[in-house]
């Protein structure tokens, strides 16, 4: 009992989140994608902005290997990385485009959200891979997640 409940102690597991790589097949844009992600805890009102880390810019056929560490942190409760598309500097297209969302729970597992479709993992085994179709586009995000 005593050790199962210590199994359930919030913030025990450190969850280390690194975007592998993003391949486009499909852009939101007619010209480059902008594409960065955000990292948030939270829901509604109380949605919190964690980091935000740029990716790259992206023509169709485009394929980035990152290794960019996200996350690293002991979780005390889920985490959502949402890839989005910046409109920074095209001030007349409005707010910057929603392009899809995987969520991390405390202990590591990750689910898709809006617009992501979960491929299991890459040929390697190693990268769990995301289709995300938001806003038009489709981009294929692998992450290494280690908790
Ligand atoms: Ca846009
Ligand atoms: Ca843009």
């Amino acid at each position: 009992m005593k050790e199962c409940a210590g199994k359930l102690t919030p913030g025990r597991y450190t969850v280390k989140v690194t975007l592998h790589r993003v391949h486009c097949s499909g852009k939101t844009e007619s010209d480059e994608d902008e594409i960065y992600c955000v990292v948030t805890a939270g829901g509604g009102a109380d949605r919190r902005e964690l980091a935000r880390i740029a990716v790259g810019n992206f023509e169709i056929g485009g394929d980035i290997h990152t290794d960019k560490l996200i996350w690293n942190e002991t979780n005390l409760e889920g985490v959502t990385i949402t890839i989005m598309e910046s409109d920074a500097n095209e001030p007349a297209h409005g707010s910057d485009d929603f392009i899809g969302e995987i969520q991390v729970s405390a202990d590591g597992n990750c689910r898709p959200g809006h617009d992501t479709l979960d491929e299991g993992y890459a040929e390697n085994k190693r990268y769990r891979q995301f289709s995300m179709t938001g806003s038009g586009a489709n981009y294929v995000v692998q992450l290494e997640v280690q908790a």
